[in-house]
């Protein structure tokens, strides 16, 4: 049961020292918000956090005036690996802004041009991994091949550097160095006073330094042969000048950065791509209208080879995915710290650096989304349905200047994979999954598995809808 603290006079404080936080943390949290509310106190072991879905509260928290971005706990053990990169920095760090402003350009809808190739190639590492499993009629792990995608996409675009996660039974260990960081940065919030886990650390400092030995050989690479440029994340840090006050980054904040985008930019992203292919092998009539779109623009083709240009048209495929993010974002809180005292909502004093943490999947199913909002429905990203709709309201990549520098990285590769897979493939939900979603530092449908069959041109001739204009079928 809850009480309340006289520091946050009227919210309710839920003490879970009992039972701690579990190995799924995020959803208690949610179970928490069902049952008190959008604004609660979590309290374990006399440690406060408080979180908060309510729309009008965060509106308020997206004032960059008044709130900025916190670098909560988690961030904090991220940071011993991480340090100064992009996600992790503080933002009165001289290199937050530096690099910020240097790497910007890098990331602008027009830059996605230059990765379109690498990400269509790597696409279709999976591809191919899919049509043998297809052919032998075995199921294929949808999150763990989302994975291999996101992270083989990431390291050749942003790096030159091949993981050829599709030709390993287990992923590359540089991989597994940094998720077993990432669990240990995760398990480290939830230790009781008093144990000892010399063990854990020391094992964490191996895998820490594991991760910065490879990525300094990618970069000695790199510098060694002679060619520092590139149109890559790497060349441009390794060449770029701040636009202003023409400083470049230094080697070791280099470093952070290309560990902070190989975490940063695989496993939010293929956790994204996974959810939408669970959503999509669950609603037959939304899939039917992503094959629609897919036919339209490809037709029997049996190789499509996608434009740059095209992917901006596939709007249906991109509101599916918008909508898997707003069920499971798979970054799913961000924290925001007041910059002066102040009163949130008229009622909740804070003192300036305090902190709360907004819970994005709880305020993707405020009222301001109807009376359903479990129920999976992309027409709530129609251009008009969003106009209508706050835009504080959706907030899969976070707020403000330190919000996901990624984003139009992630949705170029995510809708073009989804629309390549629904083109090419009919999906069978042979084991009748059951969602179970697995925390890390992000969210994922855990063992989900699909079984493929090839679609056919009989497939591909589809109905009218009722009430629509015809589509102009390939013959
Ligand atoms: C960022 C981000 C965010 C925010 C956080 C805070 O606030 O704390 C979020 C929420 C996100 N992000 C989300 C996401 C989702 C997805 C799918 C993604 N994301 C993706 C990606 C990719 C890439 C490459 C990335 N991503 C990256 C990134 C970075 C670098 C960052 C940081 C920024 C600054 O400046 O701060 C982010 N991202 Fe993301």
């Amino acid at each position: 049961t809850a009480q309340t603290t006289p520091d946050l006079p009227d919210v309710p404080v839920v003490d879970i020292s009992d039972t701690g936080p579990g190995c799924t943390p995020l959803q208690q949290v949610m179970g928490l918000m069902r049952e008190h509310g959008p604004l609660l106190v979590r309290r374990l072991h006399g440690r406060d956090v408080t979180f908060v879905a309510d729309l009008d509260l965060v509106t308020e928290l997206a004032d960059e005036t008044r709130f900025a971005k916190a670098v909560g706990p988690a961030l904090e053990n991220v940071r011993e690996f991480a340090a100064d990169g992009l996600f992790t920095a503080y933002s009165e760090e001289p290199n937050w802004a530096r690099a910020h402003d240097i790497l910007m350009p890098a990331f602008a809808l027009g830059s996605m041009r230059t990765y379109h190739p690498v990400m269509l190639e790597v696409a279709r590492r999976l591809i191919g991994s899919w049509d043998r499993a297809a052919f032998a009629g075995r199921p294929v792990n949808v999150p763990d091949d989302m994975t291999r995608m996101t992270l083989d996409t990431i390291g050749l675009a942003g790096f030159g550097y091949d993981f050829g996660s599709f030709d390993r039974d287990e992923p590359h260990p540089f991989v597994e160095s940094m998720v077993r960081c990432l669990e240990w940065a995760m398990t480290r919030l939830a230790r009781t006073p008093g144990s000892d886990h010399t063990a854990a650390d020391e094992a964490f400092r191996t895998d820490a330094a594991h991760l910065a030995q490879v990525v300094d050989d990618v970069i000695n690479a790199r510098l060694a042969s002679g060619e520092s440029g590139g149109d890559d994340l790497l060349g441009l840090m390794l060449t770029a000048t701040h636009p202003a006050d023409g400083t470049t980054l230094d080697t070791t904040n280099i470093r952070n950065q290309v560990i902070t985008f190989l975490i940063a930019g695989h496993e939010t992203t293929s956790g994204a791509m996974s959810f939408a292919m669970y959503y999509l092998a669950k609603h037959p009539a939304v899939l039917q209208l992503v094959r629609r779109e897919v036919d339209e623009l490809w037709g029997d083709t049996a190789d499509p080879e996608p434009t740059f240009d095209e992917v901006g048209r596939l709007t249906y495929t991109r509101q599916v995915l918008n909508e898997a993010l707003r069920l499971w974002p798979t970054a799913a809180a961000f924290s925001r710290q007041a910059r002066e005292d102040t009163l949130l909502g008229g009622r909740i004093p804070l003192r300036a650096g305090q902190a709360l943490t907004v819970v994005a999947p709880m305020l993707h199913r405020q009222p301001v989304w109807g009376d359903n909002p479990e129920l999976f429905d992309p027409s709530r990203f129609t251009p008009e349905a969003e106009a209508a709709r706050s835009p504080h309201a959706f907030k899969p990549f976070g707020t403000g200047e330190r919000a996901c520098i990624g984003r139009q990285f992630a949705l170029h590769e995510a809708t073009m994979l989804l629309a390549l897979l629904v083109h090419r493939y009919r999906l069978h939900d042979h084991a009748d999954y059951r969602l179970t979603v697995k925390e890390a530092l992000t969210l994922k449908p855990d063992g989900f598995t699909l079984t493929l069959t090839p679609r056919t041109g009989a497939d591909r001739a589809h109905p009218p809808l009722p009430g629509a204009a015809p589509l102009t079928e390939a013959a």
